[in-house]
């Protein structure tokens, strides 16, 4: 792993200087929001699942107990450890003591599967998987067995830990230990691993130090003025970013508020949540606000506490992000943000224009900002173009991805998102559209180029494209045009061949379309716009 480049790829010196200066980098590793919030907030609810509550005070304590537990385990600093565990208590728990010992989270996602769990627990050489014992229908721990078959006895991976019922593995209660003392992790070393949305062949892995992401945390807890009154529903994934830190669960716990974990987000879950804990923010991707505001037209009542909505993830049409207010009776915050960093808000005193019509402004003045076209020359305001950017809390470079970072950074460090957006006076940006090759798939993130090679897989496959088609729902869905090597395999021939590959279920295509040849652009590549366009009309003319 060592040819494919560095852990991280540091600031410079004179930016690293200057985002001290400036206060953004305090020298603090993050397990410190919760002694600080323990000490500020002590007796008051930092976080409910279920039936089941921690004060801040007890919250820092357990974390005491459980990163003493993994520390009796063998762990250490530097290790890293995959966590895919739905919406529960240990999620907070893990990651704190993770924090506070200075090991390192792979943040995964309940919905990965055996090709992503495998691939990030070699690709980091975690030490220690941990899961739930059942989620959704789904038992984590014959995909944690699968795993370890797949890696082989020389892998890395020593521990399994599960939530629940733990069978031959370690069980998560087992992890509580009497204190002990641990030196405090470098606040400009990594804190973390999450992963990208990404647009290439294997996700790539997104390495955060203390530093960056704390000041994200602070700074966009104070954009949404929250304090010690403030509940938040944490209703998407607790490991995606937004859920996490936008300002999600580590800002509310900084700001000594209370952190409600939902098992899903659907209403019948959600509403009754929201009313018995007094929920006053959450956060949303489009389909579900959508989902909401159906709901909300004879449940309003459930939903007086709420304050603001905050909608991201993928783009919220005007139309949606107009309704949100006289429906659901709350305000509306855009949030633009990504994995790699930049977070872009729409603000509290915003006129309604920019709430509705824009995915609002970067969080921080030292957040660099370009608008370019396609040589890297900078666009005027109004504009669309492709966004550049880097910042206090942009990362440099990616986990070990040397190459792939010599195209997704420009030589000053600028991180290429791949978002087309306009930038309007203010530094408001509107979503246009993306020059990278992904689905959104409603927030879920799908690289085609992940897709297409487990396609080619299947020995009747001789070329795949997967691209975007337009969805009411989800925005887009996804479509993968296949060429066959002779006679046409069947649709669902191929979609189980994809599902025993091990893929999260949101990456299988949504539809197949089987052509004798790609449509090729003047260098030869394949069109893939005309494809999206052969796709959209289809769906439009069977409308
Ligand atoms: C259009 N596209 C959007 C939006 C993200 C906060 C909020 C979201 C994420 C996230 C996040 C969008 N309108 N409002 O990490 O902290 C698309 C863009 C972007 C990509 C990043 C956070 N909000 N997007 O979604 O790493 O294409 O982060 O580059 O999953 O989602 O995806 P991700």
């Amino acid at each position: 792993s060592a040819a494919e480049g560095a852990d991280f790829t540091p600031w410079p010196a004179e930016f690293a200087a200057r985002y001290r200066e400036a206060g953004y980098w305090r020298g603090e590793p993050l397990d410190q929001l919760l002694r600080d919030s323990a000490r500020r907030h002590g007796p008051r609810t930092a976080l409910v699942c279920g039936a089941r509550r921690w004060t801040h005070a007890e919250l820092d304590a357990q974390v005491d107990r459980v990163a003493a537990g993994l520390v009796r385990l063998g762990l250490a600093a530097g290790d890293k450890v995959v966590l895919q565990l739905p919406n529960v208590a240990e999620f907070v728990l893990a990651v704190f003591a993770l924090f506070r010992l200075g090991a390192l989270p792979v943040f995964a996602l309940p919905a990965h599967r055996r090709s992503e769990i495998a691939y990030f627990c070699s690709f980091t050489e975690a030490r220690a998987l941990i899961v739930a014992d059942r989620h959704g229908g789904f038992d984590y721990r014959s995909l944690a067995r699968e795993v370890c078959a797949e890696l082989g006895d020389k892998a890395a991976l020593t521990h399994i830990i599960v939530v629940g019922e733990a069978e031959e593995f370690t069980s998560f209660v087992a992890l509580d230990a009497e204190p002990v003392a641990l030196p405090a992790p470098a606040a400009d070393g990594l804190a973390f691993l999450q992963l990208s949305g990404g647009s290439t062949g294997r996700p790539k892995l997104i390495p955060r130090t203390h530093d960056d992401y704390y000041y994200s945390v602070r700074a966009s807890a104070e954009i949404c003025a929250l304090d010690a009154e403030s509940t938040y529903l944490c209703a998407l994934p607790v490991a995606h970013n937004f859920p996490m830190s936008s300002p999600g669960i580590l800002g509310v716990l900084h700001a000594g508020g209370c952190v409600v974990l939902a098992p899903d987000a659907s209403p019948d879950t959600a509403f009754p949540l929201i009313e018995r804990e007094g929920v006053t923010i959450t956060s949303l991707v489009p389909p579900l606000a959508l989902v909401w505001m159906e709901a909300a037209a004879t449940r309003r009542g459930e939903l007086s506490s709420l304050r603001l909505l905050q909608v991201g993830g993928s783009r919220l049409s005007d139309e949606a992000a107009r309704r949100v207010l006289p429906v659901l009776g709350c305000h509306l915050q855009q949030v633009f943000g990504m994995a790699e960093g930049l977070v872009n808000y729409t603000r509290d005193d915003d006129e309604d224009a920019l709430v509705i019509g824009t995915q609002g402004r970067a969080i921080s003045p030292d957040d660099e900002v370009r608008v370019v076209d396609d040589d890297d020359r900078d666009l005027p305001d109004g504009e669309a173009g492709h966004l550049l950017t880097r910042g206090p809390y942009t990362i440099r470079g990616y986990f070990r991805a040397d190459v792939h970072n010599a195209r997704a950074f420009t030589a000053d460090g600028f991180y290429r998102t791949g978002d087309i957006v306009r930038r309007l006076p203010g530094g408001y940006l509107v979503v246009e559209g993306r020059g990278k090759d992904q689905i959104n798939r409603g927030g879920d993130k799908v690289a085609a180029e992940e897709v297409e090679n487990h396609l080619l897989a299947h020995p009747a496959v001789l070329d795949a494209a997967v691209v975007a088609m337009p969805d009411a729902y989800l925005g887009e869905r996804s479509c993968a045009f296949i060429v066959p090597r002779g006679e046409i395999p069947r649709a669902m021939e191929i979609a189980r061949f994809m599902r025993e590959r091990g893929l999260a279920q949101f990456k299988l295509p949504d539809r197949i379309e089987f052509v004798t040849h790609f449509p090729k652009t003047g260098v030869g590549k394949i069109d893939k716009r005309a494809l999206r366009e052969q796709v959209a009309q289809k769906l439009s003319a069977a409308r």
